[in-house]
């Protein structure tokens, strides 16, 4: 049993760019445990969920349907503050912004007029990593 617990997703972007070993490698030197990992297409219903703090948004149809378009690599992660870890390791929201040495600072590709593919999810609190992790390992 780890201290805390958190949702990492490698979103279709990663997957499709090969670099799910990329980032979990820097999740394993970071020193976190990989409690659970599966490959999954989500479904409409679970993206809704899993997003439902930006519903109205603009970007919400267009995130839905990007974060459904293939495969995503979804990983129960344990360990000390690793909420708060995971999100200091994938950098800014914005890839353009991001830090370098953060996932999405070295390796983000979506410096076009949106956000949407910046290769990473990772929980933001210890109320959305309980909920989150509901959805995607029941
Ligand atoms: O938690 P984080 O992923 O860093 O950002 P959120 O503000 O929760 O937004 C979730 C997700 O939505 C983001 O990773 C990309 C996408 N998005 C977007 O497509 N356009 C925006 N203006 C803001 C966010
Ligand atoms: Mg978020």
């Amino acid at each position: 049993h780890h201290p805390e617990e958190t949702l990492v997703l490698v979103k279709p972007d990663g997957v499709q760019r090969n670099l799910v070993g990329e980032i979990i490698a820097r999740i394993e030197r970071k020193g976190y445990t990989i409690v659970d990992l599966k490959m999954v297409t989500a479904t409409r219903g679970m993206l809704e969920k899993h997003y439902e703090e930006h519903e109205g948004k603009p970007f919400f149809e267009p995130l839905v349907e990007f974060m459904g378009s293939g495969p995503v690599v979804a990983i129960r992660l344990g360990g000390d503050r690793v909420i708060e870890g995971f999100r200091a390791l994938a950098g800014k929201t914005d890839p353009t912004v991001a830090a370098p040495g953060t996932i999405r600072g070295d390796l983000g590709r979506d410096w076009g007029a949106g956000v949407q593919k910046n290769l990473v999810h990772g929980s933001d609190s210890t109320l959305s990593a309980e909920r989150e992790l509901a959805i995607w390992f029941g």
